[in-house]
């Protein structure tokens, strides 16, 4: 009951906190003046055998190793797709099963990530962030191969629209970025509204120095978005 209402509390001011949590980051336990940031890319034999680099796509999934406080925050410390929803065996149903992120894949059965619905088709089995709630967030340490100014496109679902930021060592570089909603009053079926794929080639802009950055994405508000992936592409 106690860890329950630790859990409520914390979500109901989770909105309310996240400045607070920028200014955290750069002050904070795992990445301040005086600490190295403790994550590290999230490498295996199926998802990727090298650091995600910009310009091409950062797989939303494939966020740091590190841990709650470090690697990412959650509203709470179950995951709710891998293990939770999927129960199966195997990579995809397991996928980091022990994280407090949330982590599910696109299913072609059942109209589920395939419907009539989608403004653009995904691929099947494609990880992606879900369950995404106000004041989460995920790091990902990437290789920025050329200085330049990138605009930002992102495959995704939006139940409700929302807003997000990308703060890249631990400065907010893009502020606030609306998501368009996916929602369709046409769907008749009330659960798919969360997944409605749709791509848009450009949210926002960024300007990225060359080199090793450590890009963190902050669910501002709203949430319910799916994030199979952002992709940045030189601007000019
Ligand atoms: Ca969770
Ligand atoms: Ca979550």
């Amino acid at each position: 009951m106690k860890s329950l209402f630790l859990y409520v509390f914390l979500a109901a001011t989770s909105f309310e906190v996240r400045d607070f949590q920028v200014t955290e980051l750069s002050q904070g336990a795992s990445s301040g003046k005086n600490r190295e940031y403790t994550g590290t890319p999230y490498l295996d034999s199926v998802a990727a055998l090298s650091i995600q680099k910009i310009p091409g796509k950062l797989k939303c999934a494939f966020y740091d190793r590190g841990g709650e406080g470090a690697a990412y925050h959650d509203s709470d410390g179950r995951n709710n797709g891998s293990g939770g929803l999927n129960k199966g065996p195997g990579y995809l149903n397991g996928f980091r099963m022990d994280e407090g992120v949330d982590i599910s894949y696109t299913k072609f059965h059942d109209s589920i990530d395939n419907s009539v619905y989608n403004k653009v088709q995904p691929s099947v089995n494609q990880l992606y962030l879900g369950w995404t709630e106000p004041g989460e967030w995920t790091r990902y340490t990437v290789e920025v191969t050329e200085s330049a100014e990138f605009r930002i496109g992102a495959m995704y679902t939006s139940n409700r629209g929302g807003t997000i930021r990308l703060v890249v060592d631990n400065t907010d570089s893009t502020g606030l970025i609306d998501i368009p909603t996916t929602f369709n009053a046409q769907d008749p079926i009330a659960w798919r509204q969360w997944h409605h794929w749709n791509y848009v080639e450009s949210l926002a802009v960024i300007r990225l120095k060359r080199g090793r950055r450590v890009i963190t994405l902050e669910i501002a508000s709203r949430g319910n978005f799916n994030f199979d992936y952002f992709e940045f592409r030189n601007s000019r």
